[in-house]
């Protein structure tokens, strides 16, 4: 196997390009990167210390979108998950980015790290940024992309992309930090959510992330 991915199951980005690869049946090993302390080969493949990074045979490369488009490039003949048309593959990076840089401020590094890794970590949770985060900051972004969402089956094409695997990544931090999506609210995106989740490649990786959740709590 010449694929290795350095990360930690419970990072979103790690989680999107896993399922990135299992969507289209590429074989890979997960070497265990945490996001902090790494050493300093690692830090040769990404300065930034940042996961999910990869080593493809003597190549590495960082940044979860920048490695799912290598993915892309790499193998034209399998599964696309970013979109067919100019127009489509524009909206499934543009809504990736969306998930990536608008949502995860909120869903990963403030209400999941503050209710998961915070406390592991014997540091206190602030549940006020917490509150701040679901019930003021979330709501805009979730009406826009349920707007973006309408009645289609995925967001871009009708077809899974890595805007729907972003998306639903970012979410499971959320659900794992104890809050949900309200489906009364956002219906569609709720359903989204369902859908991305019951797929067999997420539902490899959710078991697989279970034990690490347990050590954290
Ligand atoms: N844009 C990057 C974001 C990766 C990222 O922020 N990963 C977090 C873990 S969820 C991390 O490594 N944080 C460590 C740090 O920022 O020092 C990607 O998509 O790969």
């Amino acid at each position: 196997m010449s694929l290795t991915v350095y990360g930690v199951p419970l990072s979103p980005f790690v989680r999107k390009l896993r399922l990135c690869l299992a969507e289209k049946g590429i074989d890979y090993q997960l070497e265990i990167v945490p996001p902090f302390n790494q050493p300093s080969w690692f830090l040769d493949i990404n300065p930034l210390g940042r996961i999910p990074a990869i080593k493809d045979g003597n190549f590495s490369l960082a940044d979860s979108s920048v490695i799912c488009q290598y993915i892309e490039d790499k193998h034209p003949e399998l599964t696309p998950l970013l979109g067919q048309s100019p127009e489509q593959k524009a909206t499934v990076r543009w809504l990736e980015k969306y998930a990536d840089y608008e949502l995860s401020p909120l869903t990963t590094f403030t209400i999941f790290q503050h209710r998961i890794i915070n406390p592991s970590m014997n540091k206190t949770c602030d549940e006020n940024v917490v509150q701040l985060a679901m019930n003021e900051k979330l709501p805009a972004h979730f009406d826009y992309l349920e707007r973006s969402l309408g009645n289609a089956e995925f967001l871009v094409g009708g077809t899974l992309s890595l805007a729907d695997l972003s998306f639903t990544c970012q979410i499971i931090n959320m659900e794992y930090a104890g809050e949900r999506l309200d489906e009364q609210r956002w219906p569609n995106l709720a359903a989204l959510i369902s859908r991305i989740k019951a797929r067999p490649s997420m539902q490899a990786l959710l078991q697989d992330e279970q034990a690490m959740l347990a050590s954290l709590k």
